[in-house]
């Protein structure tokens, strides 16, 4: 049963596009904070209605997210499947209303389609389903899946001699699926330098910090012991997300984006919450979540 959600019909997102590499750095992140805040609007609205969501997971990752299809990925949501595009996939598949108010703000699809988040004959499932949406680059959901597909997408580019950059976001609790594992050592064996893999190091998994299931650390070791380029940034910081992005890949070796992030982040009840992880908002908890942001906007 979808709820209704007609009390929040007053926040209404718009398609903002994209912003373009010659645009000034202050306004690249001005506009990505404006679309992230969007974004972190809507999604508890499409959560509340479809009675589902995972908004913890969607707002830790907001920030990347917008930054990757609004900004830096050579993307085109008129043309969803140039053959020279960027490839991003979504291992984190559980984290997919994020992932389609991303892509509706740059263009891809109506920002009303939005509002039909898991209807029985929706495209927009509770999975990312590249069936449905052009530009959804492959199926994920069952966790471990994104990165083996990541390290085939990046080898066939290198076999086209393509620039064109894959990137894989993860989450850290997925890194516990020994899958990632071996696709870390075929990425660096094959010399994929233009493969990078962003955790989303949220430290929370579904029920349980992650060094209390089965412990990661120390992350950022393994990783470079896997033959990875590791790069370390606050998850929330665009200056840090871009630069990331924009250092130039280092030859024969793919990259690790360890991003430090906050489940639930900006929002005061939220933030580092596991309970936060697939709770769906009361009608106070989005009322609360939107007065957040609005302030937080308005503040800045
Ligand atoms: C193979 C598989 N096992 C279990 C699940 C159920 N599941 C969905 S989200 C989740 C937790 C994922 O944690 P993490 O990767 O840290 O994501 P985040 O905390 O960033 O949302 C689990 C176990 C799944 N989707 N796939």
């Amino acid at each position: 049963m979808m709820a209704d959600t007609s009390q929040w019909d007053h926040v209404v997102t718009d398609t903002l596009g994209r912003i373009g590499k010659d645009a000034p750095r202050e306004e690249v992140v001005a506009f990505l904070r404006h679309a992230a805040t969007e974004l972190r609007r809507r999604d508890p609205i499409m959560i509340v209605h479809s009675g589902n969501g995972h908004i913890g997971g969607d707002f830790s990752i907001a920030d990347i997210l917008v930054t990757l299809v609004l900004h830096e990925l050579n993307l085109d949501p008129a043309d969803p499947l140039a053959s020279d595009r960027d490839r991003l996939i979504l291992s984190k598949g559980h984290t997919a209303g994020a992932l389609y108010i991303a892509m509706a703000l740059a263009g891809y699809f109506p920002t009303e389609e939005l509002m039909t988040f898991m209807d029985p004959g929706s495209r927009l499932n509770g999975h990312p389903n590249r069936n449905y949406i052009p530009g959804i680059e492959t199926n994920t959901g069952a966790l471990g899946h994104g990165l083996p597909v990541g390290v085939g997408t990046a080898l066939a580019a290198k076999m086209d001699g393509s620039d064109r950059r894959t990137v894989v976001l993860l989450g850290d609790g997925e890194l516990q699926e020994g899958s990632n594992w071996e696709a870390l050592m075929a990425g660096a064996q094959f010399e994929l330098d233009h493969l990078y893999a962003v955790v989303d190091r949220n430290r929370l998994q579904m029920g349980s910090r992650t060094e209390d299931a089965v412990g990661l650390e120390p992350l950022a070791e393994k990783f470079t012991a896997f033959g990875w380029r590791v790069v370390e940034i606050d998850a929330h910081d665009y200056d840090a997300i871009l630069d990331a992005f924009a250092a130039e890949p280092e030859p024969g070796r793919p990259t690790l984006i360890l991003a430090h992030s906050h489940k639930g982040h900006p929002i005061s009840f939220m933030s580092d919450q596991v309970g936060w992880h697939h709770h769906v908002p009361t009608p106070d908890e989005v009322d609360g979540i939107l007065a957040e942001l609005d302030e937080l906007e308005a503040a800045k």
